[in-house]
């Protein structure tokens, strides 16, 4: 059941889709104390000694979010360690979980909320939304999934990407145009490394300029796409936020006549700089500026291309102007002198704080609803704005088509327009273990669709760790490797041991039938891809603190090794599971193994997967021959489970369209 508290005067948001009314009387809203403080509004519960916390979405440290403190507050910080408190998206819902009770709440609050999580004191949480406008949604639910599925109710169904999109993707921050294509395309082809789509980074465009490209780097871009296709790539190129201020770039010029970029106080477009310098921004925020911004992406699609990324939508700012300013009155009043330690401070707080400054981000505003709002009320919405645009830019041109999209910036609702990917992480084993315990809060936030950069984005990756990546990447829907210019080549065919992350990739194009059929169940019902243990076995105590496992679908368990120099790992078991090890498609072992704590070995080139006992996993039988999702039609299916008997429900459809897909029992009792 879920029940509306507003508060203040809440805006607009567009993140929920269900008619509800707020309740009048706010003092019957249980379990959260509310006290106010000037505009600001704090929500205070007790926790027990046994509540555990679930959500958050796109947030650092574990599944259980106890313990720390957060900042709904969408951040270009590419530094993701320990104590960050946000990260490029904010995803306002989090599950309360105790053996005496259980509910979840949203926030629908597009400003900043601080939530301290028994980070104060360790048996309470509150929660503070800094505006004070905004509607709580208040689940009440037997279970966390029980939950989860109300939140999508609420929020609706989760975008649909093509079957293409579980495809192996390779990306770099460098990638420019043909010459790299080329290279990237007969890297995978000619050592039969399978391979369904190719990133283009910034560098493609003329000059960081959006909807451009360098025609010395891509003389013809229909070309490209076309010839791509002949050997089942998707080219995925990334949109940035910003658009140039410049009079000799027609987009900059038609946004201008066209009045849809927001402004200052005065009136006077706002500019800050990103990639391309000075830039204007988008109000993504009001219906003509989502429209005008989606056509935008018209031209390239007639060219071919069916995937994007957007990017730098917190939105990202490096510095204005006035900023600018600031900052050099700061260093000329230090010129020369002999600095002492406040001295220094101040000199380097001057050029800290020049990008995504309060002062930029409280400098403009949008339109909402013909209403004038400050950017900071509504500054979570930025990046749910533009996916909102693109995808509905999309739907204009090919209704009823699926395209590839994915955003860095997200608010909870966006999970309709498209999926995400978890940003700048860095090439740490650290990163891996979170990439997997992001899929689950991700997933609980309605993000069904998501991945973070395989090998890690920022640092030198290493073989090992590529390796150990692939291993958990391959049960990930977006399964891309992308990584940071300035670093080390991270392809696979880069690497003296590339023929094992060959084979664990095939295990992935044997996988897809599975992930597929699994994540359109879960987008249709509502349900989850990935879960804690926690939802699956809610009285088990072990599986209630199992953080570094993952159900997946309603079939299999996934318990990746995440620690370097590793040979194996313990597994808790919640149940008799046949354990899949498993090197390539056409190499695994299997063994049954019984409830409980196990040591599993698990060499540097093998995977682990965990199949419930009474059901099974389809794989498909032989992957010989594939190097793209295209080759995997018609091929035959084996399923693996405990015993001979276990059936599966296959969920299959055309991969492109919005047509409902089809149910097919396999195997049962032979
Ligand atoms: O500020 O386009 O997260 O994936 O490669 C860096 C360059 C801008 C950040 C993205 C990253 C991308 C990079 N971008």
């Amino acid at each position: 059941m879920i029940r509306r508290f507003d508060f203040g005067h809440p805006l607009h948001t567009g993140a929920t889709v269900l008619a509800l009314e707020s309740e009048k009387d706010i003092s019957t809203l249980p379990r959260l104390h509310v006290t106010r403080d000037g505009e600001s509004v704090t929500f205070t519960c007790p926790l027990q000694a046994d509540t555990r916390l679930y959500g958050l979405g796109e947030t650092v440290r574990g599944i259980n979010k106890r313990g720390h403190h957060y900042r709904s507050w969408n951040t270009d910080d590419f530094i993701h360690t320990e104590e960050k408190e946000s990260l490029y998206s904010s995803h306002n819902f989090l599950i309360v979980a105790s053996e005496a009770d259980c509910f979840g709440f949203f926030l629908d609050d597009p400003g900043e909320v601080i939530w301290h999580l028994g980070d104060q004191k360790m048996n309470e949480m509150t929660v503070t939304s800094v505006c004070g406008d905004l509607s709580l949604y208040l689940i009440e639910e037997e279970t966390p999934a029980a939950i989860c599925r109300e939140l999508r109710r609420l929020t609706a169904k989760s975008y649909l990407p093509p079957y293409w999109a579980f495809g192996y993707i390779q990306s770099r921050w460098g990638y420019a145009g043909d010459a790299d294509m080329r290279e990237v395309l007969e890297g995978h082809r000619t050592r039969d490394i399978p391979l369904d789509g190719i990133c283009l980074d910034i560098d493609y465009m003329d000059r960081f300029r959006d909807f451009t490209w360098d025609s010395e780097k891509i003389p013809d871009l229909k070309a490209l796409t076309h010839r791509l296709r002949e050997e089942n790539i998707h080219l995925i190129p990334i949109i940035d936020a910003g658009i140039p201020v410049a009079e000799d770039d027609p987009t900059s010029v038609d946004g201008v006549k066209e009045d849809v970029f927001v402004k200052t106080a005065d009136g006077s477009l706002f500019q800050a700089a990103v990639w391309p310098g000075l830039s204007y921004f988008t109000d993504f925020l009001s219906p003509k500026g989502r429209a005008w911004f989606g056509d935008r992406y018209r031209e390239m699609l007639s060219c071919g291309v069916d995937g994007f990324w957007n990017d730098m939508n917190e939105p990202a700012l490096f510095y204005s102007r006035e900023g600018m300013q600031k900052a050099y009155a700061v260093f000329d009043e230090l010129r020369g002198k002999n600095l002492d330690l406040d001295g220094n401070w101040a000199l380097s707080r001057a050029a800290n704080s020049l990008a995504n400054s309060m002062d930029d981000y409280t400098a403009f505003y949008h339109d909402v609803d013909g209403r004038q709002v400050r950017h900071d009320r509504v500054h979570n919405l930025y990046g749910f704005g533009m996916m909102r645009a693109s995808r509905e830019g999309m739907d204009r041109f090919a209704p009823g088509q699926r395209f590839l999209l994915f955003a860095r910036s997200s608010y909870i609702g966006a999970h309709r327009y498209g999926g995400v990917w978890q940003g700048d992480n860095r090439s740490w084993w650290s990163h891996l273990k979170l990439n997997m315990q992001m899929l689950a809060s991700l997933n609980m936030c309605g993000f069904l669709f998501n991945g973070a950069d395989i090998g890690g984005f920022g640092s030198d990756t290493t073989p090992d760790l590529l390796l150990r990546w692939l291993e958990l990447g391959i049960f990930t829907p977006l399964m891309r490797n992308h990584s940071s210019l300035h670093t080390r080549d991270q392809e696979i065919f880069r690497f003296e041991c590339w023929e094992d992350m060959r084979a664990i990739l095939t295990l992935r194009y044997a996988l897809i039938p599975y992930l597929y059929s699994e994540f359109m169940k879960a987008a249709h019902d509502d349900g989850l891809l990935f879960r804690p243990l926690a939802f699956d076995y809610p009285h088990d105590p072990i599986a209630l603190q199992t953080e570094d496992q993952l159900m997946l679908g309603g079939e299999c368990m996934i318990a990746p090794v995440v620690e370097p120099n590793s040979q194996g790992r313990y597994v808790y078991l919640p149940e008799d599971m046949l354990l899949l090890r498993m090197r390539s498609s056409e190499d695994m072992e299997e063994e049954k193994l019984e409830k409980g704590v196990h040591f599993v070995p698990c060499r540097l080139n093998e995977a682990l997967l965990f199949v419930r006992r009474g059901h099974a996993v389809p794989f498909v039988a032989s992957t010989k021959g594939v190097r793209s999702t295209v080759d995997l039609r018609g091929r035959e299916l084996t399923l693996h489970g405990w015993d001979a008997k276990a059936p599966y429900t296959l969920y299959t459809d055309d991969g492109i369209s919005m047509q409902e897909g089809t149910c097919s029992l396999l195997g049962g009792e032979a």
